[in-house]
């Protein structure tokens, strides 16, 4: 099934300059990427997005981390999206993620994860209307691609 994804490289992606090698990541798997912008994400912001680790012991951190620099918001689709870009992104904790996993191949610390991707189409729905007006994403077809959709 066709599904839209909520997709964020946090401040040390953008800091570390690897939002190129990243983003390849998903387009070369055959995701296609309809909305995309930096913003630095304010406290408001990233108390909402987080909301469900409200009252975890790693919040404020969290929270501090989310809002320290810009980062680079995304919406992305394709076939069965949410659950495919959450094994690409790998684990939370990067020394748990599997190599050749953003996670596992780029971080090293749980706090320093270097990506957000939705973990359920719920999330999905929420995250990428907090994040994104209907206006900016950008739906486009691609013209039909018998190399990647069978
Ligand atoms: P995310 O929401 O950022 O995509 O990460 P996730 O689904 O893999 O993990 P989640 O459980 O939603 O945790 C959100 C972020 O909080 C930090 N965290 N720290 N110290 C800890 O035990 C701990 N647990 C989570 C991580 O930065 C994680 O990405
Ligand atoms: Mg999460």
């Amino acid at each position: 099934m066709m599904e839209k994804s909520f997709v964020m490289m946090k401040p040390d992606a953008v800091q570390r300059r690897i939002m190129g090698k990243i983003l390849t990541r998903f387009e070369e798997k055959g995701l296609q990427v309809v909305a995309a912008k930096l913003l630095k994400i304010d406290e408001d912001l990233a108390k909402e997005h987080y909301g469900e680790h409200s009252e975890k012991p790693f919040f404020n951190d969290l929270v501090s981390y989310i809002t320290s620099s810009p980062s680079f918001a995304m919406v992305i689709k394709g076939d069965d999206a949410i659950s495919l870009i959450r094994k690409i992104v790998g684990a939370t904790n990067p020394k748990e993620a599997d190599l050749g996993t953003i996670r596992g191949d780029f971080a090293m610390d749980m706090g320093r994860n270097i990506i957000h991707a939705s973990d359920s189409p719920a999330s999905a729905e929420r995250e990428i209307s907090l994040f994104f007006n209907e206006d900016e994403i950008c739906e486009y077809k691609i013209a039909d691609d018998p190399w990647i959709y069978e």
